[in-house]
Parts: structure tokens; C-alpha cells; sequence
């Protein structure tokens, strides 16, 4: 529930403006509006939980059972996963980043009406085993919705092993009725069966029963083809090698304390990264980019 608004800066330029807010758990969260969309973003994990374009479907699903606390993961949208994927022994899933509340750095309404946010991580003690880094994330709002995320090895000899991946949870009308496209003949690792490691032999893969999948190795865009919803949602990327597709199904939707048991019906989580084999090792002084358009359109 929002329950105040506290800040409203005005637009300096264009007709994108950002609105300031006590999100739900009165976490506080930006409210973005450009002529062609409407976006929510948490500072806690720099969370995009809503992205709309204009009398369409919101395009992110967010489950009904979310919660909101600070130190606990937020069930949808966009969680930023950095700088593991996955289990970590001791440390828990999928790395820091998402449960840390990040600066805002600036906002900045350009002409053309889209609006970008820039947010960079706080350091953190759970940092303290790594090499020194800096990892900053700008969320452009505009007719798509555009991601960016930069970690630069601040080390002066050292080597940033890391993994990312912007785990992005999609709205489908019905997952058993979507195609998704661009990933045929890529290798993939089945968490399913083991890890084992398989080849994607369908240009049209179909969601009906749990699948949870790293494919490796692939640089292309990835289509979702929503028949019930009319749409379909183009995720483009550069700097990640790796895509990962997740539907919990019935079996694990019951397990999960942060999800409907029935909501797997109506999601698919497509997210793209760098992960697995594809773990980036950062020298010195570079920075490494991730960045993600996602995009939709009717079907035709
Ligand atoms: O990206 C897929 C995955 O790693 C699955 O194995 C599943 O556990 C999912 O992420 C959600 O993880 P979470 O820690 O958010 O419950």
C-alpha cells in the first residue's frame, strides 16, 4: 500500500517526471511517468516492481505475496541478482544486491520525455571478502524499459570474479499458452535433472510443467509470444552470455512462503546475465556492462 507521498521533483526538461513515495512495507520507492509508460522502482535492491506502458497489461508480474522488509528479497519484477547466482554456502541465494537498500544517485527527465534513474550499490560488509568494486545501475523509462547495470574492479591487482543477471519476471496470460523464441540449438545446464547439461531443440519452447534452465553461451534477443494477452515481449541484450528461464510450477509455487500456489499460471521469469561457466572475471580498472531492453508489442 503507498501511504504518504513525500517528495515531487519537478521535471527539469521533457515531460518524464519522478515522484517520490512510501512504498509497500514503507520501503521507499520512486513513481516514474513518461508520456508513453508508468514505472515503480524500490530503493531496496534497486527493484523495479512495475513497468507499464499506456492501456496495456503491466508487462512485470508481481506476486500477490511479495514481501516488503528490509533483508528480504522482493517476489517479481525485476530483482538485481549480483554477485552470485544461486546458492552460495553460507551466504545464501543469489548475492547481496538485491536485499540492500541502494543510493539514488541522480534522475534525469530527458527531452525526448523518457526518464533515467541512476542508483549505485552502498558498500556493505558483505562485500568485505571481494575485491573493491563499484556497481551502478541506471533503469531508463520510456515506451520500453531499459536496464544497465556497470560494476567496475576497483582493485589495483586483483581479479572481480562475479556472476549477474537481471532476473526479469514477466506477465503472460497463460504460461501454458506461450511460445518463447531464440534459443534454439544453445546448450543449457537442466536444474530440473540435475544440472544435466542439455541442447535446446525447439525454436518454440512451451512451459508445461516446472522448468528452471541456464542456457549458455548465447548472446541473441529472446521473444515470449502471448497469445491470451495479444503481445509479445522482446528482451534485448548486451554484455550477457547467459539466459536463464524459470517457471516453479505447481510443486514449488505450494513451497514458496512468497508466492501464490497458484500465480506459476501466469508468469515466466526469462533473465539475463552472466552466469555459471559464463562468470565474468573483471582485471584492474575495468568495468563490465550489462545492459537489457525489454520491449512489447501487439501481435499482429
Ligand atoms: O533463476 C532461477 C532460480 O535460480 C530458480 O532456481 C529459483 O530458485 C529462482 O531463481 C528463485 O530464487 P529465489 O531465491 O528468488 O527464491
Amino acid at each position: 500500500m503507498k501511504t504518504s507521498e513525500t517528495k515531487s521533483l519537478p521535471k527539469k526538461n521533457g515531460s518524464g517526471r519522478v515522484v517520490f513515495l512510501d512504498g509497500q512495507g514503507e520501503l521507499p520507492m520512486l513513481e516514474v511517468s513518461t508520456p508513453w509508460s508508468t514505472a515503480e522502482i524500490y530503493l531496496h535492491g534497486a527493484h523495479v516492481t512495475r513497468f507499464r506502458k499506456i492501456d496495456e497489461t503491466p508487462l512485470l508480474f508481481m506476486s500477490q505475496c511479495s514481501r516488503f522488509n528490509e533483508g528480504q528479497p522482493i517476489r517479481g519484477g525485476i530483482p538485481v541478482v549480483f554477485p552470485w547466482f544461486g546458492m552460495r554456502e553460507g551466504l545464501g541465494q543469489h548475492g547481496f544486491a538485491r536485499v540492500k537498500t541502494w543510493d539514488l544517485k541522480e534522475f534525469v527527465p530527458a527531452p525526448d520525455g523518457s526518464v533515467s534513474i541512476r542508483f549505485r550499490l552502498p558498500d556493505c560488509p558483505e562485500a568485505s571478502g571481494i575485491p573493491p568494486f563499484l556497481a551502478e545501475y541506471v533503469v531508463t523509462v520510456s515506451a520500453a524499459l531499459e536496464l544497465k547495470l556497470s560494476v567496475t574492479n576497483e582493485s589495483k591487482d586483483e581479479s572481480l570474479s562475479f556472476e549477474n543477471c537481471l532476473h526479469s519476471y514477466f506477465e503472460v496470460g497463460d504460461v501454458t499458452a506461450i511460445a518463447i523464441h531464440g534459443l534454439k540449438s544453445v546448450k543449457y545446464l537442466d536444474k530440473v535433472a540435475n544440472f544435466a547439461s542439455k541442447t535446446e531443440t525447439s525454436d518454440a519452447i512451451r512451459i508445461a510443467s516446472e522448468v528452471d534452465r541456464i542456457y549458455l553461451d548465447t548472446a541473441g534477443a529472446v521473444e515470449i509470444v502471448d497469445p491470451r494477452l495479444s503481445r509479445k515481449i522482446r528482451i534485448e541484450k548486451h554484455g550477457s552470455v547467459s539466459t536463464v528461464v524459470w517457471n516453479p510450477w505447481i510443486t514449488r509455487a505450494q513451497q514458496m512462503p512468497d508466492f501464490g500456489n497458484d500465480e506459476y499460471q501466469r508468469m515466466i521469469c526469462i533473465e539475463t546475465g552472466n552466469v555459471a561457466s559464463n562468470q565474468i572475471s573483471l582485471p584492474p580498472g575495468e568495468t563490465s556492462t550489462l545492459r537489457v531492453k525489454l520491449s512489447s508489442s501487439p501481435l499482429s
